[in-house]
């Protein structure tokens, strides 16, 4: 149902907006000023939405889950809005009567990137959901200046820029300054007891102000709003007076610029965790302003700070806000007199987490002498729970020290923050089947083996609203045309699509539809990067993060091969084919730069030999990012999802492509596990080793030499990087995949190269037969409604957070 708005409204809607902000009328407004124009007038309509919505949340009293996340990786808002609250038509009619295109102002729109990758568009995802099935809940992140960085490639290397989105983004953030709250670092406490109370108090400490902006996120055809609430930190003392009249004017504005460098910038790495100071201070700053937040209206609405667990749900997406544990049993304890157990069972039945990695490099952990000097009242906090735990596990696991050392939220003089959120929160979850499994059996299996009762799984799901039917209007259409419109809001309606698995003219639309995504596709590479793809050749795309568990690498070992075998018999009857990677790599991050360069140099020496470039072409989209991603994704015929098993908690990018009509080429890792028992053995291409074999293979000690002997390509391959491609040579990766430098390659990428070719030949065999892929693609289409995240929503709100939909 759409918001029920008229165009002589809207028109009129859109004119104040020129007028006030801009002084201008339509015809001389410039596109940028329509852009912020008119999406101010949806954010009028948002507004006035979320009022109801208030209304009816008061006479409901419902209890409410609120998303705690460092990362919000939303994208472009316009567009998303208008689709949700069904106003496409609506807006493209009044702008249309000015000459004015939407599809125009939609690309004046930056990408809101705040958030490195499945993590933070994960949450976005799911801010969609719950708002379209009307489930209350908030969103709390922090408003950064400064998104993930964007990335120019120069001469192959990657270099990172400013990502300066507010300037245009800001139309989307409403000011609150009515509920601006103070979050303190530093100094040291005194704990006092006067009348039998514990009196805390604070000394010497720096106290900053976190103000909120709300991002107001429709729900598809609801009128339900969501509100994003991001913090922004702001000094108390802008100024020093004192060093401004003595003429230190650096010293006059040092204060200021201490608080607000807390939300300069997102931190772009997302493989380690690396004590920084500004990023601990990041996680208590969101942690602290979103607790008091939550404390605070439940103490206005219902008076009594005891029922917050009837009436709250606290989700921390990774162990990232994991500080809101100690922080709500500061707040209980100190602010409102509660007693240690009585404040730790209420943050027990409150707070629920989401794991998503199992590498030990990615589990957080924190020195304690810098949680002390930064947050001395959580310091304390974090050793008195710990204490506590400590008894219990000697008392269960009498003179036990491995138990003891396995379990303890302490190793090393640093927090765990992993066993932290399991130990405090009632629920612990994985994002695939396969990774919760791993997370029970080996990760925390000491935790499991005393709280069984608190794992569990939620997989992964995606916007399949915004994946599909905003990126992919031509699969839209023939879908609303095959099986009615129910699959937008039902996407388990897609399995009706099966039913055309062996109807020819289905089968010639899909095949046409895709063809017509491609040359979209390239259309917009060309005019963007200057680059040509040729839409007859297959396109086969890996876009994700760089990082090594994700075997980029792999992908390119591929690419040499059969680079090599064209240069050997340029007549090989091969597929012309293009490769498609986008990635960005973490900074500091230098192997993965390294590999990244090596993509960029390949494409290079391809485009300098223009008769291989016909068979095989490869291009690297720089700044990958939503927005491409959505352009990307429905152009691409095959997803290469290819991590080491075990490695990739479950990937969600698999799931866009698949629903998209892309055929997965991948290892049986994350949620590829799941696509492949949703669509069938034969319509996946799966090869390399179990997670199981991996770990049997790693534990007899890999030795990539091994491989290396046997295999006369592998040998090719090798020779080929030494010789280098447009004149560079890539030793530092010839080191790394034979172990010959400092890291071995713990992802053996050469134990899955074989298979991985085999596999490829057999994929490549099918494509010749269109028909036969295109049925494979519509079968992936039609399977792919359990991958909604509507469907995860649904989970997380009956199994985890108990909710209810809001009448
Ligand atoms: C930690 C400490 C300091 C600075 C940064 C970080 C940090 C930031 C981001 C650590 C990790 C991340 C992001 C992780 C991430 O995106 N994980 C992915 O989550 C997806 C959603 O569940 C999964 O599908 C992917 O498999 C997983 O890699």
């Amino acid at each position: 149902m759409a918001y029920a708005i008229s165009s002589k409204e809207i028109k009129r809607n859109i004119e104040e907006k020129l007028n006030r902000y801009f002084g201008v009328s339509f015809k001389d407004a410039s596109k940028d000023q329509l852009y912020k124009a008119v999406s101010m007038t949806v954010v009028d309509i948002l507004l006035e939405e979320k009022r109801q919505f208030n209304i009816k949340m008061k006479e409901q009293k419902l209890k409410r889950v609120y998303y705690l996340c460092m990362e919000f990786l939303v994208g472009r808002s316009l567009k998303n809005n208008l689709y949700n609250l069904g106003l496409v038509e609506d807006y493209r009619k009044v702008l249309a009567n000015y000459d004015i295109n939407l599809e125009d102002l939609y690309e004046m729109e930056p990408d809101a990137g705040l958030g490195n990758g499945g993590l933070g568009r994960l949450a976005a995802c799911f801010m969609d959901s719950l708002a379209t099935l009307n489930y209350p809940a908030m969103g709390f992140s922090l408003r950064y200046d400064y998104g993930l960085f964007k990335q120019k490639i120069v001469d192959g290397w990657q270099t990172e820029m400013p990502d300066i989105w507010l300037p245009g983004g800001e139309v989307w953030l409403v000011p609150r300054s009515d509920r601006v709250l103070k979050v303190r670092f530093g100094g040291w406490v005194t704990e006092n007891f006067e009348d039998g109370k514990l009196k805390v108090e604070y000394h010497d400490d720096t106290v900053v102000e976190a103000m909120p902006y709300d991002f107001l996120i429709s729900g598809a055809d609801s009128s339900t709003v969501t509100t994003l609430r991001l913090w922004q930190s702001r000094s108390i003392s802008t100024f020093d007076m004192k060093s401004f009249s003595q003429g230190d004017y650096a010293k006059a504005m040092a204060k200021a610029s201490e608080a607000e460098v807390i939300t300069k910038v997102l931190y772009p790495s997302d493989d380690h965790s690396q004590g920084k100071t500004l990023r601990l201070k990041q996680q208590y700053f969101l942690v602290s302003a979103s607790i008091q937040n939550i404390v605070n209206d439940h103490i206005k609405r219902y008076g009594d700070i005891r029922t917050l667990p009837d009436k709250a749900a606290i989700h921390i997406n990774d162990t990232h806000p994991a500080l809101c544990i100690p922080e709500l049993m500061r707040i209980l304890m100190d602010d409102h007199g509660l007693g240690w157990d009585e404040a730790w069972e209420i943050v027990n039945k409150t707070v629920a987490y989401t794991n998503h990695t199992v590498m030990a490099e990615a589990l957080e952990t924190w020195h304690l002498d810098l949680v002390l000097r930064t947050l001395p009242r959580i310091y304390q906090i974090l050793q008195e729970i710990n204490k506590r735990f400590m008894e219990q596990v000697w008392k269960k696991y009498p003179n036990n020290w491995d138990k003891a050392a396995s379990l303890s939220l302490i190793m090393d003089n640093h927090f765990r923050m992993a066993n932290l959120s399991i130990l405090a929160g009632h629920s612990v979850n994985g994002v695939s089947n396969l990774h919760s499994e791993i997370i029970k059996k080996d990760t925390f299996k000491d935790f499991y083996e005393i709280m069984p009762e608190k794992f569990t799984n939620v997989t992964n799901g995606i916007t399949h609203r915004r994946w599909v039917y905003q990126s992919n209007p031509r699969l839209a259409a023939l879908l609303d045309e095959t099986i009615g419109h129910d699959w937008y809001k039902d996407a388990s309606c897609l399995k009706q699509f099966r039913k055309y698995e062996n109807d020819n003219q289905v089968l010639e639309r899909l095949l046409s539809l895709k063809e017509e995504n491609k040359v979209d596709l390239s259309n917009w590479l060309k005019k963007k990067q200057n680059v040509d793809i040729d839409p007859k050749t297959r396109f086969d795309t890996q876009v994700k993060r760089l990082h090594a568990y994700k075997r980029q690498l792999l992908n390119v070992l591929k690419i040499i091969e059969l680079y090599n075998i064209l240069v050997e018999n340029p007549n090989y009857d091969m597929t012309p084919q293009t490769y498609i990677f986008g990635a960005k790599a973490a900074p500091g991050y230098y192997h993965a730069k390294e590999v990244i360069e090596l993509i960029n140099y390949i494409s290079k020496d391809i485009s300098m030999h223009p008769e291989i470039k016909k068979k095989l072409n490869v291009v690297f989209i720089e700044d990958y990012c939503v927005t491409s991603a959505e352009k990307l994704i429905p152009a691409s015929e095959i997803s290469e999802q290819i991590s080491l098993a075990g490695k990739e908690a479950s990937g969600t990018s698999n799931m866009k492509f698949m629903i998209n009509g892309a055929l997965t080429f991948g290892t049986l890792d994350g949620a590829n596990v799941e696509i492949c028992d949703a669509v069938g053995r034969d319509n996946i291409y799966i090869f390399g080793m179990t997670a199981k074999e991996v770990n049997n293979l790693w534990r007899s000690g890999y030795n990539s030499l091994q491989f290396y002997n046997q295999s006369s390509s592998l040998m090719k391959i090798i020779d080929r990087l030494k010789k280098g491609f447009a004149g560079k040579n890539f030793d530092n990766i010839v080191n790394y995949l034979l172990y010959l430098g400092p890291v071995a390659d713990q992802y053996m990428c050469f134990a899955d190269f074989e298979n991985y070719i085999h596999v490829y030949h057999m994929m490549d065999n099918d494509y010749r037969n269109p028909k036969e892929f295109a049925r494979k693609s519509l079968i992936n289409i039609s399977e792919a409604g359990i991958f909604a995240g509507d469907r995860s929503i649904e989970e997380y709100a009956k199994n985890i957070w108990h909710l209810e939909k809001i009448k």
